[in-house]
């Protein structure tokens, strides 16, 4: 409608989030978005983008990109930007936010996946090196920008419960820390898609999704207070959810940037479920990628159901309807490429996993097997054979979920035919008097490993088992060992493999194409690596 006024961006900025008319920008098209705001379904977040271009937010949500989300936003035009602000008939890219301009810094050992919204993993030498990983290099996964939080602020944070029958309470931040007692839990967080990238690689078949390698895991103590207690604080029925006659099946959390989730109530109100609010992570205040200044905590569940920037918990019937419950982090068969995304479960609990996460060559030897603590022949362990092997050190972590404690990590050196056991770190056992760094009723934690072992030569000889270096392989033992990356071309790779074993005895299956699924979650499969050497 060429009848309708144009108005310079400057004006528009005048209409932005505090403003009675908040305004946005699509395209060259002005709209006043006033109305819409009670009823657009991912509520005042909208507002982000009031005073400016709703663009690049729409680019981060997919689901705007869709006809009938035009069409509502259709009716609310108002007018068109003047053409002394456009370029190409849109609004110059100086003059349109970058949604991502208040993220905080990082630190630069973080593995970067996608800078905008962050994504990075935690460095293969820093996964097993601390039992609890330290703020700095915990992973990172964010599906949009980081909510600011002013410090000063901060206790005035809100936290909306509204139960089934329609009840609201609000929390503020204050409310929780003060009128709750506090709680610790030491929990892993592990991402659907930790791993996908072996699961790409190892079934020759490409996924959806970041490739993270084995480093979308981390282990942290977090303090807050019970879900459980604020639950029953707002005047949900307690008694009737725990005998399982409650109405309510399912607890929603959403962030302030509208990420949103939800977990059975089930795990909610299990006193031995240890579902955290938490405020504090290893001691600090959570860090602001990780959920300043309040978000949840779901021990043993994959992590996408650990809502950060929580500010919105909802008791429900149903599941959340959000994307990333509905139409994400779901496994289907390795034969589905179209799915039905409501005919799998959400992932919830998570299954076992491992990765060997630092290989150290120890140089040639005459003994094969296993050395140092983990020897012990009434395990299998090859014996002594006066053939020339390669004593390696390796480490790594296991995990598994629903509180199932790792009861054992099995490695083999010749290609799955002999197997060897890792030794688990005691890091859970009180040290001095000292109490257990593992808090919680489940084993929410990670198990460190390590194995000192001696890879026979036939490994890297076997045409099976041993080949030539892959391009990746050799940049991996130039970085890690760069005496003996000398290049020559007697250099073979052995492959050394491990699994872990649950207490309910559930284990890692042996290839990836076997779970294969098309997003890549739940990438579990043995965990190869090569050890390549001069032989
Ligand atoms: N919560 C919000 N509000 N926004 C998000 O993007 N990502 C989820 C979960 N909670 C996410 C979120 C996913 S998929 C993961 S794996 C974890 O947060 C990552 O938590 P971390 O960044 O603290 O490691
Ligand atoms: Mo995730």
């Amino acid at each position: 409608d060429p009848a309708l006024p144009r108005f310079r961006i400057a004006d528009v900025r005048k209409h932005g989030a505090e403003s009675e008319n908040p305004w946005v920008i699509h395209g060259d098209k002005v709209y006043d978005i006033t109305d819409w705001i009670p009823a657009h379904p991912g509520g005042q977040v909208i507002l982000r983008a009031a005073g400016g271009s709703i663009d690049p937010y729409w680019n981060i949500f997919a689901i705007h990109k869709n006809q009938y989300v035009y069409d509502i936003l259709s009716q609310y035009l108002i007018g068109y930007v003047h053409q002394a602000d456009l370029v190409d008939g849109r609004p110059a890219q100086e003059q349109i936010e970058d949604p991502f301009a208040d993220d905080p810094a990082r630190h630069p050992a973080l593995i970067t996946k996608t800078a905008k919204p962050r994504n990075a993993e935690t460095p293969a030498d820093a996964l097993a090196a601390q039992f609890l990983t330290p703020n700095e290099l915990f992973y990172v996964r964010n599906h949009m920008w980081v909510p600011l939080v002013d410090e000063a602020t901060s206790n005035a944070h809100l936290l909306t419960v509204e139960l089934l029958d329609g009840t609201v309470k609000q929390y503020t931040l204050e409310d929780l820390k003060t009128r709750f007692p506090s709680r610790k839990i030491t929990a892993v967080l592990q991402c659907s898609g930790n791993r996908r990238k072996h699961m790409s690689e190892g079934s020759g078949r490409s996924t959806n999704g970041l490739q993270w390698a084995a480093g979308a895991i981390s282990n942290a103590s977090w303090e807050g207070v019970l879900l459980a207690d604020v639950l029953a604080d707002a005047g949900f029925e307690m008694a009737e959810a725990l005998s399982g006659e409650s109405e309510t099946r399912h607890v929603h959390f959403a962030g302030m940037e509208a990420y949103g989730a939800s977990i059975p109530i089930k795990k909610a109100v299990d006193p031995q479920g240890d579902v955290l609010l938490a405020y504090s992570m290893n001691d600090q205040p959570l860090p602001r990628d990780h959920g300043y200044p309040l978000r949840a905590i779901v021990p043993g569940h994959v992590a996408a159901r650990s809502v950060k920037w929580l500010n919105q918990i909802t008791l429900s019937d149903e599941e959340s309807m959000s994307q990333w419950q509905r139409k994400d982090y779901k496994c289907f068969g390795p034969n589905e490429t179209k799915v039905d995304w409501d005919a799998a479960p959400a992932i919830q609990e998570l299954p076992v996993q491992s990765a060997i996460t630092d290989v150290k060559l120890r140089g040639w030897t005459n003994a094969t097997g296993t050395e140092g603590a983990a020897e012990d022949d009434d395990r299998g362990t090859p014996k002594q054979s006066g053939e020339p092997a390669q004593r390696v050190s390796l480490s790594g972590y296991a995990f598994s979920g629903g509180g199932r404690s790792v009861i054992r990590v099995d490695a083999s050196l010749d290609g799955g035919s002999s197997w060897t056991q890792a030794y688990l770190l005691p890091d859970c056992a009180s040290k001095d008097g000292s109490p257990s760094p593992c808090q919680g009723h489940g084993a929410w934690t990670w198990k460190r490993w390590r194995l000192d072992a001696a890879v026979p030569l036939a490994a890297f000889r076997d045409p099976e088992q041993g080949r030539a270096p892959s391009a990746e392989a050799k940049a991996d033992v130039a970085s890690r060992d760069k005496k003996s990356a000398g290049g020559d071309g007697n250099r073979r790779c052995a492959t050394v493999m491990i699994k872990a074993t649950d207490d309910a005895y559930n284990t890692q299956p042996e290839s990836h194409a076997a779970t294969w699924n098309f997003r890549g979650n739940l990438a579990t499969a043995w965990h190869r690596v090569q050890v390549c050497a001069d032989c």
